[in-house]
């Protein structure tokens, strides 16, 4: 599937994951805006609790937010709600609705990134019409319990050969990782803990920036 230039020209650099049991007190908006504040363009609503109900009253107002920044927002796991919302597309993991149906609900105005966490899954995303992949997880992480076995730096380098997609390197990843991740292929890093952890959104996002630019 062919992506929009608007698209392909957005999918690099720092993808801000906000993750809405990641918040210490703030709202999703807030980060949001602080983030854009500091030059953050990229972002995807995750949250792995919440009712469709809750789901939708969280992400309105995240588009809304992140199209007055002239930011991307994707919703993680559900088609449903990028609809609802009119969000820039969605992110699938291997236990979510299969790219081909998700691309025959959401058509081919959005953006669909696949997780990937190995060599057959990174060609099978690839082949099947996604716009941008996810890889990792790069390092333990405690974002995410029960991650799937870490990839590391080589694993990235390995599976980056196999596809021209746009590559967003995840899973434990800090500034000081960033030189290492491009350094094997990946076009950005996609992160929760290393932006929503930090006491200053806008700070941590312009130090990723300034490693990534
Ligand atoms: N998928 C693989 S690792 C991960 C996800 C959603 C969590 C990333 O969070 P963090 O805090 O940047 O390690
Ligand atoms: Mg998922």
């Amino acid at each position: 599937m062919s992506v929009p230039f608007i698209h392909a020209s957005s999918l690099k650099g720092l993808y801000v994951i906000l993750d809405a049991q990641a918040l210490r007190g703030r709202s999703l908006v807030d980060v949001l805006r602080e983030a854009a504040s500091g030059g953050a363009r990229l972002f995807q609503y995750r949250d792995k609790t919440s009712s469709a109900l809750e789901m939708y009253r969280q992400a309105l107002p995240l588009r809304r937010a992140s199209a007055d920044a002239g930011a991307l927002l994707l919703v993680n796991d559900r088609c449903d709600l990028a609809l609802a919302v009119d969000a820039d597309g969605v992110h699938l993991g291997q236990d979510d609705l299969p790219l081909s149906l998700a691309r025959s609900v959401l058509g081919s105005g959005k953006i669909i990134g696949v997780s990937t966490h190995g060599a057959a899954q990174v060609r099978d995303a690839t082949e099947g019409g996604a716009d941008y992949l996810g890889f990792g997880p790069i390092f333990p992480t405690a974002t995410k319990p029960r991650h799937e076995p870490v990839m590391g730096i080589e694993g990235l380098r390995q599976i980056r050969p196999l596809t021209r997609l746009p590559i967003f390197a995840i899973g434990g990843l800090t500034v000081d990782a960033v030189e290492a991740v491009i350094g094997a292929g990946a076009n950005g890093v996609a992160v929760v803990s290393a932006i929503m952890d930090s006491l200053d959104i806008a700070g941590a996002v312009r130090a990723f920036m300034a490693r990534l630019s």
